[in-house]
């Protein structure tokens, strides 16, 4: 047995859109976190594993803090304030394209408070002059006393092994949580609600809101034909919306559900058999007590 091995976990914050799935999917190179052009497509937390010989790396992937619009959005800041309180390092992640805005500024307040080791992880520097990079950097500088600031590219991943190494030397000696092969402790179903409903925001643009939600009703394997049958349901708050979804004789539904069928077959590596269905719950957002039933169980 290796004594000096490390381990730890690490939050992944920043504004909507920076980057942070990207990040995750690079690093665990497989389609785990949701990624989207549209902000706010990551509601929960996602654990991602990322083991090498001496190190294990568990990333929390935050939904994200930024000012609360509704009920919900207060739930999910407090959530992601929380989890900072429980993680050995946190990596701040700000687009090196966007100039800094009041997100990043509302995050920063927030961070104050944050006694363990914080990273500035600046992004997208494929999108930037090498030049303007040092006038970022000292411009952050200024803005908290982060540990570390580091440069990359998520999407073509510039960089991001440094960070790895970096952050690897931050981490506590500790024991390995997870089983080497394993990238997420999340449920099937968890991932399966969220890719169908990144199809959903992808196809209905700007008409769909983020107010929807995806449950999975149920799903059952068949040994014989090696078939897994999917139940969803799309949450919708307007009857306008569910008909939206469900497009011109269903064609957008059906669009959808042909979309996500393939990134989940891809994930599981079976067929699958896939039932989509729209209801309409008012003002879903705002009713806490149902909360638990979509999922946000903190
Ligand atoms: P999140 O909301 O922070 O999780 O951001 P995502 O990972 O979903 O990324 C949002 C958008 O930015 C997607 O269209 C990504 O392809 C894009 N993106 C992420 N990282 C990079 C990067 O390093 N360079 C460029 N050019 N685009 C990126
Ligand atoms: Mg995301
Ligand atoms: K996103």
């Amino acid at each position: 047995m290796n004594d000096n091995f490390r381990s730890g976990f690490i939050a992944i914050i920043g504004r909507p859109n920076v980057g942070k799935s990207t990040f995750m999917n690079h690093v665990l190179g497989q389609k785990i976190a949701i990624m989207s052009d549209k902000p706010q497509t990551t509601r929960n937390k996602i654990q991602g594993v990322f083991t090498k010989e001496n190190a294990q790396f568990v990333f929390i992937d935050t939904p994200g803090i930024h000012k609360p619009k509704h009920k919900l959005g207060d739930f999910m800041v407090q959530s992601s304030i929380n989890t900072l309180n429980e993680v050995d390092l946190v990596m701040f992640m700000v687009n090196a394209k966007e100039g800094f805005g009041k997100g990043d500024q509302f995050i920063i307040d927030k961070l104050q408070n944050v006694k363990q080791p914080i990273f500035l992880v600046i992004n997208k520097i494929d999108e930037v002059h090498p030049d303007e990079l040092l006038p970022l950097i000292s411009f952050y500088k200024e803005k908290l006393n982060f540990k570390e600031i580091v440069p990359i590219s998520a999407l073509n991943g510039n960089n991001v092994n440094h960070l790895l190494e970096v952050m690897e030397s931050y981490l506590p000696e500790g024991p390995q949580f997870y089983p080497e092969d394993q990238i997420t402790d999340h449920p099937e179903r968890f991932i399966i609600s969220e890719l169908i409903r990144e199809k959903v925001l992808h196809y209905t643009r700007e008409e769909v809101p983020h107010s929807i939600a995806v449950v999975i009703e149920g799903i059952q394997s068949d040994e014989e034909s090696k078939l897994i049958d999917v139940q969803a349901a799309i949450i919708v708050e307007r009857p306008s919306q569910k008909g939206i979804i469900i497009g011109k004789q269903g064609k957008m539904l059906r669009q959808i559900g042909t979309e996500a069928r393939k990134d989940i077959e891809n994930l599981l590596g079976s067929k699958i058999y896939l039932e989509l269905w729209v209801k309409v719950e008012k003002d879903w957002r705002n009713r806490m007590h149902q909360l638990r039933d979509f999922g946000y169980n903190e």
